[in-house]
């Protein structure tokens, strides 16, 4: 039941942003005017899903209405005209502010629903209902659709300094108010390990085309990757991102997009997987490697910058060993494995092993060989794979 409902609201919310002009979807960031000492004041308290009928008349011009958030969720109103006698085209603009009075979305139509805003438990929200043609004495009625949703990200003034934290392991759901709006998310662990992370339309019958621009910073606000959702395979599903990430750590997630996707909402999931052995970055040249043991397996990833991971390997017999690669899921390009001697000659690789491979080697005891992973030559660098390396010995 409850699903259904979050499906129909979502979905004419959706369908309405698609179909109606972009122009009244732009959403204004901050108003000078101080509207509380205004109608909204005197504002008319809604509740969840329960209609309010009302009118305007040549004396009173508009009327205000407010909401406030039983939970976190996600909130637009829904304005209909409920006569259906009059034969009257009347069209209303509705305005939503926030408990600020600044104004966040501005609509104006006949039956239709203002802009989706994710809220936090207690937010308060204000609706102002102005009469634009024909709607003097015209009744409407106004519905509150309010949606709760255990984690939203929500939240005004986000920045890179100042993001929003997130726990893993837990599903979030988003959306962009505008255009020039971009979410920062900040996840961090206290035990090492690895992140799946995916970024997806939270209605994926929606015909409107994301293409979130998702970007991954560590916690020097240096680039790890970026991606286009709208360049993906599946255009509406940025999956498998992988991030390894030893305790402590933290890393930013920067979400941003386009008109198309103001007012989308978007579901981001971190998956997170406990292991011991992860590589440590930056190890990305015969400086920093990652020290590494037999019979153990490490866990890595690569990202599109700082394209490769050294590990080093003191040999504790003189024996054929083998570096065994294996990728949480198959790419079209895939990594190669390069194996070099302590004097940084290239002893043995494999090149582009999409799915598993392996590189075997003649190590002597005492002597140190370096593994090294990276992106396989050719093709844009694939970001979207957890690799495994373990290194034997017969
Ligand atoms: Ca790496
Ligand atoms: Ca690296």
């Amino acid at each position: 039941m409850r699903l259904k409902k979050i499906f129909s609201v979502v979905l004419a919310a959706g369908l309405i942003f698609a179909a109606a002009p972009a122009a009244e979807l732009t959403a204004v960031a901050t108003s000078t005017n101080n509207n509380t000492t205004g109608n909204l004041k005197n504002a008319t308290a809604l509740s969840a899903g329960k209609q309010v009928t009302g009118s305007l008349t040549e004396s009173a011009k508009e009327k205000s209405y407010k909401f406030t958030a039983p939970d976190s969720g996600f909130l637009s109103f829904y304005i209909e005209r409920t006569d259906a006698t009059s034969t009257n085209q009347p069209t209303w603009k509705a305005e939503v502010f926030d408990s600020e009075a600044r104004m966040i979305s501005s609509v104006t139509e006949t039956s239709f629903y203002t802009q989706t805003v994710m809220v936090q438990k207690d937010s308060l929200y204000y609706l102002r209902i102005t009469g634009v043609q024909n709607a003097v004495n015209e009744k409407y009625g106004v519905t509150a659709q309010f949606t709760e949703y255990e984690d939203v990200i929500a939240g005004a003034g986000q920045s890179a300094e100042n993001p929003v934290k997130i726990s893993l392991g837990k599903k979030y759901v988003g959306t962009l108010d505008s255009a020039s709006d971009a979410d920062y998310i900040q996840l961090s662990s206290d035990s090492s390990g690895y992140v799946k992370m995916s970024l997806k339309k939270y209605v994926s019958s929606i015909s409107a085309k994301a293409d979130w621009r998702f970007e991954l910073y560590d916690s020097e606000m240096n680039n790890l990757y970026t991606l286009q959702s709208s360049y993906q395979t599946d255009s509406l599903n940025t999956e498998n991102l992988y991030l390894v990430i030893p305790a402590g750590q933290s890393y930013t997630i920067k979400i941003s997009g386009s008109q198309s996707t103001a007012g989308l909402l978007y579901a981001l999931d971190t998956a997170f997987t406990s292991t011991n052995l992860v590589e440590t970055e930056p190890n990305n040249s015969f400086a920093n490697p990652d020290k590494i043991k037999l019979k153990k397996t490490y866990s890595g990833a690569l990202a599109e910058t700082s394209t490769k991971d050294y590990f080093v390997y003191k040999a504790t017999k003189t024996a054929k060993h083998t570096v065994n690669v294996t990728l949480s899921n198959e790419l079209e390009k895939g990594y190669n494995v390069l194996v070099y001697d302590a004097d940084r000659n290239l002893v043995i690789s494999k090149e582009g092993v999409v799915k598993k491979g392996k590189v075997s080697f003649k190590a002597k005891k005492g002597k140190k060989y370096y593994v090294v992973i990276e992106h396989a030559a050719s093709g844009t660098p694939s970001v979207n794979a957890l690799y495994k390396i373990k290194l034997t010995s017969k």
